[in-house]
């Protein structure tokens, strides 16, 4: 066969499931055909006839898949760090939110923004994590609260995915806050979500998952719920900010409409961890929100382990909470601040946050048939990727076949 490109001499870390650990496969090659992988694996199994119209030589480099950032709020209005200058000389959260800050800040910084300037600047934001190496972003909606708002972050989101070689998945986070309108009427405020805008959001087609926020600060279990079964009727998978600051069941109650994920869950119970092995759902950990609040508790990582349940990690960039905007970043923190291993930090950046957009029939492994995403590293071994901060250890990265060659 006569493939588009072949990359080899590659320390190659497919992240195959049927492989231990990375998967890894020394003095490997990888052949692209039309954007997919047509070959992964060790040069001297691969096919007889195998060529290709171009070649490169990586000289031994550390190859993964393309990573996949599972959870962000990219899309937004303004900034918070004022927010953060004014509690750094110390003032607390709640004298800051009284003054209007807070996430309501950005809510009314992000209605007031139009369709460009929102564009304009989750470009800056998109362009950091794919120079980091990520192929596949996942964007929430969130700080918009009506429809009109939330509707233009869903499709400056998806937009963006014609102004950059990345894939976009979008989410509709209509239940992050209540938007002051809504005057303390939490009930009323998710009848109308679920009445109208759920609705009107999936018959545009704007969403690819719905999401959460199950918080004594945002909404109960119940209300969360209501979403989820809406979500269910009008057939979006869902995902859920659970367990964030308290345990209030989030994880089970995902677990229970078979979410694709249930995210952050510092306070997740053995219970939660069983009914989300049971169900499948993937745990995403965000070790920025963790840092940044400045959070002690650590997610139960022993638990997923325990119970086999499969754990990604995200960036969760926003513009409150975790300002961060590296995934090579985030796999140091899962090692050093969830004391996650060098596989679970590589997986979770990878095949892990795959399974937690339902995407891994396409991404988040090096094998024939998937998207020819791939990150090409300044590094010889996956240790080095955790290890290493501060600086970007990112070669070239290659998008559908396509992209940087390594130098
Ligand atoms: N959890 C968080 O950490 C962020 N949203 C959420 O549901 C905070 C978002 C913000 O402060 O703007
Ligand atoms: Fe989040």
């Amino acid at each position: 066969m006569l493939a588009d490109r072949i990359w080899s001499d590659l320390q190659l870390a497919t992240m195959r499931q049927d492989l231990p650990g990375v998967g890894y496969i020394d003095r490997a090659m990888v052949a692209s055909k039309h954007g997919r992988i047509v070959y992964a694996g060790a040069e001297v199994d691969a096919p007889s006839g195998l060529d290709a119209k171009e070649r490169i030589d990586c000289h031994g480099a550390l190859v993964t898949p393309g990573l996949v950032d599972c959870h962000t709020h990219l899309v937004y209005g303004g900034d918070r760090a004022h927010e953060f200058k004014q509690r750094l000389d110390g003032a607390s959260y709640e004298e800051i939110a009284r003054r209007g800050g807070g996430i309501m800040s950005t809510v009314s910084a992000t209605r007031s923004s139009s369709e460009d300037e929102l564009e304009y600047a989750a470009l800056k934001r998109l362009d950091a994590l794919i120079a980091d190496g990520a192929t596949t972003v996942e964007i929430k909606s969130g700080y918009g609260l009506d429809l009109e708002t939330e509707m233009r972050q869903l499709r400056v989101a998806r937009g963006l995915a014609t102004k950059r070689a990345v894939d976009i998945t979008t989410t509709y986070l209509g239940a992050h806050a209540l938007p002051r309108e809504a005057d303390g009427d939490k009930n009323a405020y998710i009848d109308q979500l679920c009445r109208e805008w759920l609705p009107e959001i999936a018959k545009r087609g704007l969403a690819d998952a719905v999401d959460a926020f199950c918080e004594g600060i945002g909404f109960s279990p119940e209300q969360t719920a209501r979403v989820f079964e809406t979500a269910r009727s009008l057939k979006l998978p869902v995902k859920l900010h659970a367990d964030q600051l308290s345990d209030l069941g989030g994880a089970a109650l995902a677990a229970r409409y078979g979410a694709l994920s249930a995210d952050h869950l510092e306070y997740t119970s053995e219970e939660g961890a069983a009914a989300m092995a049971k169900a499948g759902t993937v745990a995403v950990l965000l070790p920025g929100a963790f840092y940044f609040i400045r959070e002690t508790k650590v997610p139960p990582v022993a638990l997923f382990r325990k119970y086999g349940v499969p754990m990604a990690l995200a960036t969760d960039c926003n513009p409150g909470s975790s300002p961060l905007h590296s995934l090579q970043l985030v796999m140091n923190m899962g090692a050093t601040l969830f004391r996650m291993t060098v596989e679970e930090c590589l997986l979770g950046v990878t095949r892990e946050a795959a399974r937690a957009l339902g995407r891994l029939d396409r991404i988040g492994t090096v094998e024939a048939g998937k998207d020819c995403n791939l990150c090409i590293w300044d590094a010889g071994a996956p240790e080095e990727l955790p290890y290493r901060f501060g600086i970007n250890q990112l070669n070239s990265r290659i998008f559908r076949g396509e992209g940087a060659l390594p130098s």
